[in-house]
């Protein structure tokens, strides 16, 4: 696939490095999803799928080094039964760690490092928060459809709480304080809808059914990672800089900015 500018204003597709990988991916600016300001946290990257069980899923959290996480949850927003949209199907309580003093929390499972890809499991990284969240392969990020992640402060609902009872992709009910961040995962042909303007895929990767396996924000906004591969997992440390437009070909992501057109990256 060429990469290169799509040819709109507003529009940029980039190359990811993935080699060899054919993708298209698109990701509303990532500036958008920084929250209201008030408090300087933001999710930076998540691990969902990978080959073979998903034992090593995580979600990692960023911010001011050492900054308390009291009254912080992380959510996912999905379907639940024969509900398609709007149900609260994970919902993890920070409130006892701080971020660590390189800025990066990891909330992760217990079975996270058992799966060896290319001669590496994943580790968290010293100076971050390694907070381990239930036992075994527990956390269960879901990739068989459209998820919508949210970062939180004062959540008082609970899992299984439906937040979108029509489930026309508006919440009807927001019970927290304040939304510091979120990002929508999306699977090619889920029809479940999302709740975030920052979407990250589909994305056309051998074995995921389009459902972005691995995405971290990059300072251009998010980038999609590789299924059976920890090349650009980096939990608990800052994310590798995005390769340059052109550098690699291969795969492509479309960057959306905010109030703007949506485009299909050049195939
Ligand atoms: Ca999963
Ligand atoms: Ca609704
Ligand atoms: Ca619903
Ligand atoms: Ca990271």
């Amino acid at each position: 696939m060429k990469a290169g500018m799509a040819g709109t204003t507003g529009t940029l597709a980039i190359a990811l490095g993935l080699a060899g990988l054919t993708a298209t991916a698109r990701a509303a600016d990532a500036a958008l999803s920084m929250g209201d300001g008030t408090k300087p946290l933001w999710i930076s990257e998540l691990r969902v799928d990978q080959q073979g069980a998903d034992t090593d899923e995580y979600v990692e959290i960023a911010g001011t080094p050492g900054a308390s996480l009291a009254g912080t949850w992380i959510l996912a927003i999905g379907d639940g039964g024969s509900d398609i949209g709007g149900v609260v199907e994970m919902a993890i309580n920070l409130s006892t760690w701080s971020l660590g003093s390189n800025g990066h929390l990891v909330a992760r499972e217990s079975s996270f490092g058992t799966t060896v890809f290319g001669g590496r499991a994943l580790s968290v990284a010293a100076g971050a928060t390694d907070a381990v969240i239930g036992s075994g392969d527990s956390m269960n990020l879901e990739n068989a459809d459209n998820v919508t992640y949210l970062l939180v402060q004062g959540f008082t609902g609970a899992v299984g709480t439906d937040l979108d009872t029509d489930n026309d992709g508006t919440l009807d009910a927001t019970p927290w304080t304040t939304l510091l961040d979120s990002l929508a995962f999306m699977r090619s042909g889920s029809k479940e809808p999302v709740y975030s303007d920052v979407r990250v895929g589909p994305i056309e990767l051998s074995g995921t059914s389009g459902m972005p396996p691995h995405a971290w924000r990059a300072e251009s906004g998010w980038q999609v990672g590789a299924f059976g591969s920890w090349e650009h997992d980096t939990p608990g440390a800052p994310a590798q800089a995005a390769p340059a437009p052109g550098a690699i070909t291969g795969a492509a992501l479309l960057l959306v900015r905010p109030g703007r057109r949506r485009r299909t990256a050049p195939r």
